[in-house]
């Protein structure tokens, strides 16, 4: 095993209390909450004003997930939930790490900080330099650090020796310019957080029904008749998708859950919108709940579909959408010889579901012809993760259910941009296409071989092929698995740079050298010399809108990412072909360049301007699948789980509390699962604690087995909780350190972290 470093959180514990599991979600509670944490980190007047603009059409898009807002009417004051103000609280802090912080603290002592600690150190105010062998981060021009980038660039021995990394919050006009940097550098390495996240989703979309995003808008919650949300937990991660189910509810459809764990916003909502709401029951949203065993799903979706096909033979016609399946589909008969081949006992032993509560399913799904399949990552992180959602989309074929109001995919996303950087270009396996018409009009030669994703930069970083390292936002060490061996992988970079918010772990598993560049938030006013600026984004429905920020910049020495891309583009690339500093001055020029090389941008600087923003073009939507590789929307076969327990194994699930951001911990509780002030938990299934001779608040040390090879995650305490045999869960990112590099999806390499082999060792 190898010896931990300061790459992984201290393993310390925090003290735990527990309290009963909350019945509803959301209500005065949730106002409580985001009240506190504005009022801790901001100060309540400012605060006050600046949840005022929070995603409304004429202020800023929320830094937290990547939720639609309503096309028409929005809350008054209102429109963001819970977590969002704790993004907003997180981003607009008073606290500041300045250059006598960082004089005053090494990085040794940086890193035995927990990530909560570290986060509430504040926003980052000047450009900060690792020289070589320092042990402490000095501050540094910005010419200086942009020639220092420049010149270790031109020192590789080719382009795809450096890492281009983006995290999902960087703005339309950042990463669009961002990409063309890296384009014209000569090398398509641009992994992004989404070969950790959605990818799968992507990867099966493009090939089924020939679009990587989802096909509904927030409207078609209103007519849905059944939505089913699958391995998702909207309370804590996507809050104001309760709304939307709530408008499901109210109109007389039906909504089935199906996760390892009872999450409460799936059971219950009280709308912390509406005051009549704070007090009394709230709204039941769960009407059936399947408490599927981690990585069940693909042989639920199967035992569902063999059942629908029964009753589908028993009266043609009543249960499948022979019109559709006809006219749009291909390889229906391929499809359903395989499913009558199954074996349906064997496919309900692996859910760990009763064949009744399967039947219930399956009465709702046939009964019903407008449905929406809603997930995220309890689908994606799995190896037959893109199985998953081809076998989701096979369900929504079946019934004819895409393309039409009240129907369709939709893949749930987290970043606030995270779909917006990839329509821009962020992909490390670009469409010829779309390389022609950036050629065309920059007058360039884009490179056409593939580049890295996440897993595949790590291991190039790890084998000395790639010596550079920038992370576009994000945290990229606790982001990612096998955290001792992805901090080897930065360790022999050269260099590592980091343009970021506020101080995290990956400035402190750093290379040769690194740099951390500090940007400007969501929240802030962007002033160029042509004027004050504003960004756009992409939702998760597609829609395009403006994102202005109302504060004063925290420091006069940050800048915003697309100033920071053109101070790097300058002093890399020679002879370039684009006027870097235009760009920068004036984004509508950037759109501009983005009209003309992107399909769906037409009048990109007008349409942008209208309050609300625009609806990209979306072939699923319109009901065409001829984007296809077959040219009609495709029906696959896919593969149940392999995964074999051994004795004592368990499987284990890493998941987010409902106090953080990813890898920035906003707090130590995790109300809604009625476990506080403490992260260093493992939820277990009561009969495995009784075979494993635990009991609760044990205090145990987890190891995972992949290839025979064992990693090491030390000092949990294990809390019994209502989750299905051999089972469990814990928070990530303290437990990345146990999710095996090469563990990764087919098709899509997302690292499994929704499955990892443990076993549970109690302390003596
Ligand atoms: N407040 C807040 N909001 C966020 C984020 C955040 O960290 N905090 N992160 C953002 C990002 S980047 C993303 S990608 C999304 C993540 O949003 P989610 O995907 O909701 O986040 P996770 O906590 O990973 O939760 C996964 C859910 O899947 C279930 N699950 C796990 N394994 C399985 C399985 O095998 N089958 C089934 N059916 N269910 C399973 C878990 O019990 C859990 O309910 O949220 C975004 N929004
Ligand atoms: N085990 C396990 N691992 C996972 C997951 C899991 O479920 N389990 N989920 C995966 C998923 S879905 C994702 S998306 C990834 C997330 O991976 P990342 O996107 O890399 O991580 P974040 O924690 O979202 O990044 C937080 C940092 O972003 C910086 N930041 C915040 N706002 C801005 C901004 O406006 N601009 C810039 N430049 N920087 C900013 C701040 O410095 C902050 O510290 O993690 C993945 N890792
Ligand atoms: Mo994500």
């Amino acid at each position: 095993m190898p010896k931990k470093t300061i790459a992984q959180a201290p393993e310390k514990l925090t003290g735990i209390k527990q309290t009963p599991i909350p019945l509803t979600a959301g209500g005065l509670k949730a106002i409580q909450s985001a009240l506190s944490h504005i009022k801790e980190e901001v100060g309540i007047m400012k605060g006050i004003s600046l949840l005022s603009k929070l995603n409304q059409k004429e202020g800023f898009d929320c830094p937290g997930c990547a939720w639609p807002d309503p096309d028409e009417k929005r809350a008054f004051l209102a429109e963001y939930c819970e977590n969002g103000a704790k993004a907003v609280a997180e981003e607009a802090t008073k606290n500041r790490v300045s250059p006598l912080f960082f004089a005053t603290h090494s990085i040794e002592e940086l890193g035995k900080l927990s990530d909560y600690e570290l986060g509430k150190k504040g926003r980052l105010t000047h450009p900060m330099y690792l020289r070589e062998g320092s042990s402490h981060y000095e501050e540094i021009k910005w010419e200086e650090a942009f020639t220092l980038i420049g010149k270790t660039l031109k020192s590789l021995n080719s382009p795809d020796e450096a890492i281009f990394y983006t995290s999902g919050r960087t703005s339309n006009e950042a990463a669009f310019l961002y990409q063309l940097f890296v384009r014209q550098f000569g090398t398509n390495n641009l992994p992004d957080c989404s070969n950790m996240c959605h990818e799968s989703s992507g990867s099966a979309l493009t090939e089924t029904v020939g679009i990587g995003k989802g096909s509904v808008t927030l409207d078609d919650f209103k007519y849905a008749d059944l939505v089913l949300v699958i391995g998702q937990n909207p309370g804590t991660n996507h809050p104001r998708m309760l709304t939307a189910l709530t408008e499901t509810k109210k109109n007389g459809g039906k909504i089935i859950s199906i996760n390892p764990l009872l999450e409460v916003g799936l059971k219950n909502f009280s709308d912390p919108q509406n005051p009549m709401q704070w007090f009394g029951k709230g709204e039941e949203l769960t009407d059936l709940f399947l408490q599927v065993k981690i990585n069940g799903d693909v042989a639920l979706l199967k035992a569902i579909l063999f059942l629908l096909n029964e009753k589908e033979k028993q009266n043609p016609g009543a249960v499948f959408d022979h019109n559709f399946i006809q006219k749009q589909t291909l390889g229906y008969d391929a499809f359903i010889n395989n499913l009558e081949q199954q074996n349906l006992a064997e496919l309900i032993a692996q859910t760990g579901i009763s064949k009744k509560e399967i039947e219930a399913a399956v009465e709702m799904i046939a009964a019903n012809k407008k449905i929406i399949v809603c997930w995220a990552m309890g689908l994606t992180q799995h190896k037959n993760g893109v199985d998953n959602i081809r076998e989701i989309v096979n369900l929504l074929l079946l019934k004819g259910s895409i393309g039409k109001q009240g129907a369709g995919t939709c893949p749930v996303r987290g970043h606030s941009n995270v779909q917006g950087d990839r329509t821009m270009g962020i992909w490390e396996k670009p469409k010829e296409a779309f390389l022609d018409s950036l050629d065309h009009h920059f007058n360039m030669k884009s490179p056409r071989k593939h580049g890295l994703d996440v897993v595949e930069a790590i291991e190039a970083m790890h084998q000395k092929k790639a010596r550079f390292f920038l992370g576009m936002g994000g945290n990229f060490i606790s982001a990612t698995p096998d955290t001792e061996y992805t901090a080897e992988a930065l360790r022999h970079c050269d260099l590592t740079v980091h343009i970021s918010t506020k101080i995290n772990r990956s400035h402190l598993i750093h290379g040769k050298k690194a740099l951390i560049l500090p940007c400007l938030g969501r929240t802030e006013k962007d002033m160029q010399s042509s004027g004050e600026q504003f960004v756009s984004v992409e939702n998760s429905m597609g829609v395009v809108s403006k994102s202005e920020g109302i504060l004063e910049p925290l420091s006069e020495y940050l800048k915003s990412e697309t100033a920071i891309v053109a101070g790097i583009a300058k002093t890399t690339l020679e002879n370039s072909t684009v006027n870097w500093t235009a760009m920068a001055e004036n984004y509508d020029l950037i759109r501009d360049a983005i009209e003309a090389t992107i399909p769906g941008f037409e009048n990109y600087n007008t349409r942008i301007r209208i309050p609300g923003g625009f609806y990209l073009p979306n072939n699923a939507r319109e009901n065409n699948f001829s984007s296809t590789h077959t040219g009609k929307a495709n029906f696959t076969i896919n593969e149940t789980s392999d995964i074999v327990l051994e004795k004592d194994q368990l499987l284990m699930m890493t998941i987010r509390t409902h106090d953080q951001y990813n890898t920035t911990i906003y707090g130590l509780n995790d109300r809604y699962r009625g476990i506080l002030n403490e992260r260093r938990v493992i939820l277990m299934n009561n009969e495995d604690m009784r075979e494993l001779d635990l009991a609760a608040n044990d205090l145990v040390d987890l190891v995972s087995h992949f290839d025979g090879k064992e990693r090491k995650a030390d000092q949990f305490l294990v809390i019994p909780y209502n989750i299905p045999r051999k089972c469990t869960a814990t928070y990530f990112p303290e437990t990345n350190v146990l999710v095996p590099l090469q563990s990764k999806a087919r098709i899509s390499n997302t690292p499994t972290s929704k499955t990892v082999v443990i076993t549970v060792h109690k302390r003596k």
